[in-house]
């Protein structure tokens, strides 16, 4: 970071911004917007897994007083809103109509004059269920005699919700595991969870009868993606449409899909013609938006001569009920064939199937990067895996088998083209810091006396940043970014973004990279975004993709104001713009560095009745739509230390080492910040968070009572190490960073557990490692759900 006079400006640990407004209380969420003569909806929702509707009788809910009205599938059929598209082109039932596939499924929406009203009218609606069987357990939802759950699907027979998708090539992987000296083999299950924001979804939707203007407030991480879903839905131009996200209490994927709950409180407004504010509470929000994971994975890996060479993997994917998964269409399975990892194979081979089972649909959240994130557990325990059975260390099979620094441009076995990486060093890194020999030694020292310890460890390389045109869209929309950025005559700058922030910090880090580029400080750069009538055209912020795509785009809209301003001051210097030279902030004379014009004279320049060169307009702005030519590849090395009470089967999280390499670090605090947090995460998804099912297909964590999530208790201080390998494609040379430790810290500590109750023989346990769990694989039994 750089300053001007005592005003830092660019790169560098600046605090956020935004925080002045939270820390205060001042924060402006969903649930603080009241519009006059708004009105409130309630949901309700099915409490059976899997049953046929014969009736629904509202009469007494309508009875109620205070009701305006409810709404029922029927009504939405009479509006064409009976079922809606996926953003991965299935449908979903709206409200549930001819039978409800999932418990928690939206059956009808009350709408009353105060929140309280609409719920209790919920108990008032009667609803005649007649019970289904159920089915949960995505491997029994293949067998012939399972339940069909979509007979809604012309010519759907069976619960497979997609044909088997593959990557990578077969025979070469056969070829690669005949020649091979060692073979592992496991079943290994990513379990499901869920992303669980602090503040739950919702919205308020105010349609003007009069002018046919829809407007949305909804904190959510697509908002223009999602405008033109309603635009389609709702047969309104998309100009008619107006989203507003204000500040988003957490998203984590969560806020990508959209709700039944949406489309029912826009109905609402629609046929009111007053504002509908629709905001979920804990359990609906668990048990009934996008979940994460649920994949269930078969997996060999070999290696020849100390070197890992070869992988297989076959997958079921659990879409639950519809699949509504986001990711670019060409990705059924997301980005999961970046299951090869970080290594140099000589071939690999994946399949997924998907299938619908009588669960909440969804399926890509949780700072995920498409599926990356079950991806690398899969690869980082098998590798571990691999290395127990070559009794050789983890590190050194890893060191032996990445992928070299000398090999980028590296184009992986599935198809993807890294783009740049010093594995070996950021492994170095984290051994350091943890003081990896002196760890074992200590290991062995305790193993001697009886004592449990583990060190567990993860290196995986993500690819985030979706995404080139030329490969990928959801829903038929480019994966590119927008920014408009307006320097005004007083030198104070306004750049207006697509992506959007639910906490990150954008509000800080993109005024940064204005200030970076173009040398106005970052206080003086508003950064507009979430507002789709005041932003540009984008795909929004999931997949850690905010700096690599709208990032970039920021850069290069800065740019461009850059060489305009260039122009203006060769023509107040007097001289060529090839002359002229810049440092941050100033344009200036090559060969004569005092003659020069700041960013602030030339702005002013810009707007004055001066004159400027010939042809050129007044004013000092750019736009600028962004399409990245590659992913970026962020990576990184996790060690994690664990100790398992041989009485209790607790696991203690005791060290927990993360060196990350995202490139160039805008601002390193907030990224140290979104490792924490991913960090804190990967400690639960680990140890304690599961969504799982009774047989019906009762949810049983419902609430934060049965589903856990981590405190400040159960995590370490968490000691962070950093590489910087700029990323060649992007403007900045940086990488996304948001998913990273999510993605990396689940097979690290799951690592380390197994690595604990080597003296036990254990060789798998599934997450969540809970004290039952681990208990039960000590005493070498099968685990309790
Ligand atoms: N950053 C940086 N230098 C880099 C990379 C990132 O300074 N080389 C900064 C960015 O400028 C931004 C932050 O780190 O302020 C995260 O950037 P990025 O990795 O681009 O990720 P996104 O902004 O696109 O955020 C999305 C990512 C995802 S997909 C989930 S899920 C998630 C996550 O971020 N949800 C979050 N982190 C979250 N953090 C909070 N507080 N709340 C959420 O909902
Ligand atoms: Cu996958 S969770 Mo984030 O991409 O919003």
């Amino acid at each position: 970071m750089t300053a001007v006079g005592d005003r830092p400006i660019g790169f560098g640990p600046l605090k956020r911004k935004e925080d002045a407004r939270f820390i205060r209380g001042k924060g402006n969420y969903l649930d603080d917007i009241r519009l006059p003569g708004m009105v409130h909806m309630a949901i309700l929702r099915s409490p059976f897994a899997h049953a046929k509707i014969n009736s629904i009788d509202t009469s007494a809910a309508l009875a109620l007083p205070g009701v305006a009205a409810v709404i029922t599938a029927k009504d939405l059929e009479t509006l064409g809103l009976a079922w809606m598209p996926t953003i991965s082109y299935d449908t979903q039932a709206v409200l549930a109509g001819d039978k409800v596939r999932f418990q928690g499924q939206e059956v009808a929406a009350v709408i009353a004059i105060d929140e309280y009203i609409a719920r209790d009218a919920l108990q008032l609606i009667d609803v005649d269920y007649e019970p289904l069987p159920a089915v949960v357990n995505a491997r029994k939802a293949l067998d012939e005699d399972a339940p069909l759950i979509r007979d809604d699907k012309d010519g759907q027979l069976d619960n497979l919700a997609s044909p088997t998708w593959e990557a990578g090539d077969e025979e070469s992987t056969d070829k690669a595991f005949a020649e091979a000296d060692t073979i592992v083999s496991r079943d290994i299950i990513y379990p499901r969870c869920h992303p669980a924001p602090l503040e739950t979804c919702g919205m308020i939707a105010d349609f003007n009868p009069e002018t046919g203007q829809l407007d949305l407030y909804n904190g959510n991480q697509a908002p223009h993606a999602h405008r033109t879903v309603y635009a389609h839905v709702a047969g309104l131009a998309e100009h008619m449409i107006r989203i507003k996200c204000n500040d988003i209490g957490g998203g984590f994927g969560n806020k990508v899909p959209v709700y039944p709950g949406y489309v029912c409180a826009i109905a609402g407004s629609i046929v009111a013609g007053v504002p509908v504010k629709w905001i979920e509470d804990r359990s609906e929000n668990l048990m009934s938006t996008g979940f994460a994971r649920d994949y269930i994975m078969k997996s060999d890996i070999c290696a020849k001569d100390g070197k890992i060479t070869g992988l297989r993997v076959d997958v079921i994917a659990d879409h639950g009920a519809f699949d509504s998964t986001a990711q670019p269409t060409k990705f059924p399975a997301g980005f999961f064939h970046i299951v090869c990892g970080s290594y140099d194979l000589q071939a690999s081979h994946v399949k997924v199937k998907a299938v619908y089972t009588n669960k909440a649909p969804g399926g890509v959240a949780y700072r995920c990067s498409f599926r990356i994130t079950e991806a690398v557990y899969l690869v980082e325990r098998m590798v571990e895996a691999l290395a127990l059975e070559m009794h050789i260390d983890p590190i050194d099979l890893r060191m032996q088998s990445f992928i070299g620094t000398e090999q980028f441009p590296y184009e992986t076995t599935t198809g993807w083209t890294y783009d740049s990486g010093d594995y070996h060093k950021t492994m170095r890194v984290a051994m350091d810091i943890a003081g990896y020999e002196d760890l074992r030694q200590e290991q062995e020292e305790k193993r001697a006396r009886g004592e449990l310890m583990g060190i567990g460890i993860s290196f995986f390389t993500e690819g985030v940043g979706a995404g080139p045109r030329k490969h990928m869209d959801i829903l038929g929309l480019a994966m590119n970014d927008g920014a408009d950025l307006r320097v005004h005559p007083s030198g104070k700058a306004v750049v207006s973004l697509s992506a959007q922030t639910q906490g990150q910090g954008h509000e800080t880090t993109f005024a940064q990279i204005v200030a970076e580029e173009l040398g106005i400080p970052p206080e003086d750069v508003e950064v507009r975004h979430g507002d789709t009538d005041k932003s540009p055209y984008g795909l929004g912020t999931y997949g850690s993709r905010s700096t690599p795509v709208s990032g970039a785009a920021v850069a290069v809209v800065s740019r461009k104001v850059r060489d305009k301003a260039r122009a203006i001051a060769a023509q107040m210097l007097e001289t060529r713009p090839e002359d002229l030279a810049w440092e941050k902030g100033r344009w200036y004379v090559k060969g004569d560095p005092s003659v020069g014009a700041t960013i602030f004279d030339i702005t002013e320049r810009a707007y004055s009745g001066d004159s400027l060169p010939e042809g050129m307009e007044g004013g000092l702005d750019a736009q600028v739509i962004y399409d990245p030519p590659n992913l970026t590849y962020p990576y990184g090395a996790y060690i994690a230390v664990v100790d398992v009470d041989p009485e209790t089967a607790h696991v203690t999280v005791r060290r927990f080492i993360a060196v990350d390499d995202c490139g160039v670090r805008i601002n390193p605090m907030i990224v140290d910040g979104q490792i924490h947090g991913g960090l804190a995460e990967g400690v639960g998804i680990a140890l304690m968070e599961v969504i799982t099912f009774d047989e019906e297909g009762n949810c049983l964590n419902g609430s934060f009572m049965d589903y856990l999530i981590p405190t400040a208790l159960e995590c370490p201080d968490f000691e962070l190490g950093a590489t910087v390998t700029p990323c060649p494609h992007h403007p900045l040379g940086a990488k996304g960073v948001g998913e990273s430790p999510n993605v990396g810290s689940p097979p690290a500590i799951v690592n380390a557990v197994i690595d604990a109750l080597q003296p036990l023989g254990v060789n798998h346990v599934d997450m969540p490692c809970t004290p039952a769990r681990v208990w039960a694989a000590m005493q070498g039994n099968a685990a309790p759900p």
